[in-house]
């Protein structure tokens, strides 16, 4: 009798241990296959985040495209192409946004082939972060980055080449996040200078016998006011208002005029022949370059990228793909862990 009770206590007992280990195996299951779905559903975000990026893209040629085929010699701020685009794409939603390169200034262009620092590059990177009201010796940390001597103030980690990307940027030593992103400071409201910059065209291999590449051209249908205020000494605030004011008015077709030749910015209010002189070999109406940025998003999966064409003008317009890249989103907003101060 006493044998029986113990058999079935020790029945009980292995039934007990089974019924724990069954729900161990369980939940351990349940586990790795959410983990597993989780995983999953990431890849196939990414996925459909890449075709979304593409599609984006070529959303942006073809607009591009039918603006070269409309013919005109201006590039604007009111052309369909220069329009943010959110493009619904099965479960990505896509954005689309076209600058033309002519509107930043660029930091690929502040040095030549040898490395040495371009002076008229140089003063207006100066200049730009003057007005910006950022430290002065903000434009020397970025020169000593990127020109090839290592004798200058800020050359600590220094790459001494051009930069491969804008967000090399976030390497230099003593850019805070508020001159990078704008921000306040003694109570007053600063832009950040990424807005401003690009590292679009790079320089191409001059062709032999040719002399180095000129200066960027600034198209003074799409700069903001900073990038022209920041062309000369003579130009000021007022001035590069005046500019963009005078592309916005209304004509006599109620649509804003824009400038058909970089000669007819003399008629921006304020302008004189000798500050124009000092801005005219600066100047254009037209874009080469374009920096596409398309991000794509499926739930909290997310890809931005940014493609780089130029455009040859002529009857037989081309659009050339000449560099892409990813990107993040530090680029344009603040880094999360920043913000709170
Ligand atoms: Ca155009
Ligand atoms: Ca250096």
């Amino acid at each position: 009798m006493r044998r029986r009770k113990d058999e079935r206590g020790i029945a009980l007992i292995l039934a007990l241990l089974l019924l724990v280990l069954l729900v161990i195996l369980i939940t351990q299951m349940s586990i790795t296959s959410l983990h597993n779905r989780t995983i999953s559903e990431n890849h196939l975000g990414d996925l459909q985040n890449t075709y979304g990026t593409r599609s984006g893209y070529h959303l942006a040629l073809l607009f591009l495209q039918a603006d070269q085929e409309r013919g005109g010699a201006v590039d604007t701020l009111q052309e369909k192409w220069a329009s943010p685009l959110d493009v619904p794409l099965g479960r990505a939603s896509v954005r689309v946004t076209t600058q033309d390169s002519e509107r930043f200034l660029n930091l690929s262009q502040l040095v030549n082939d040898k490395g040495e620092p371009v002076p008229a590059a140089v003063a207006q990177l100066r200049r730009l972060v003057r007005l910006l009201r950022h430290p002065p010796e903000t434009a020397d940390r970025i020169i000593d980055y990127i020109d090839s001597d290592t004798r200058g103030n800020f050359e600590n980690r220094a790459r001494n080449e051009r930069l491969h990307g804008i967000d090399e940027l976030l390497k230099v030593e003593g850019l805070t996040p508020e001159i990078l992103y704008g921000g306040k400071r003694d109570g007053e409201e600063r832009k950040g200078i990424l807005e401003f910059l690009t590292i679009w065209p790079r320089p191409q291999a001059a062709a032999e016998g040719q002399p180095p590449s000129a200066p960027s051209l600034v198209n003074v249908n799409t700069a903001p006011p900073e990038i022209l205020e920041s062309l000369s000494d003579k130009m000021t605030a007022p001035l590069a208002e005046g500019i963009v004011e005078f592309r916005s008015r209304a004509g006599a077709n109620g649509l804003p005029q824009p400038y058909h030749r970089p000669d007819d910015v003399k008629q921006a209010p304020g302008m004189t022949d000798e500050v124009y002189a000092s801005i005219a070999d600066r100047l254009t109406v037209k874009a080469e370059t374009f920096e596409i940025k398309v991000r794509s998003s499926v739930g909290n999966v997310e890809k931005s990228w940014v493609y780089v064409v130029r455009r040859s003008s002529g009857p037989k317009a081309a659009l050339t793909l000449v560099g892409s890249q990813r990107i993040n989103d530090f680029l344009s907003v603040r880094p999360p862990e920043t913000e709170e101060k």
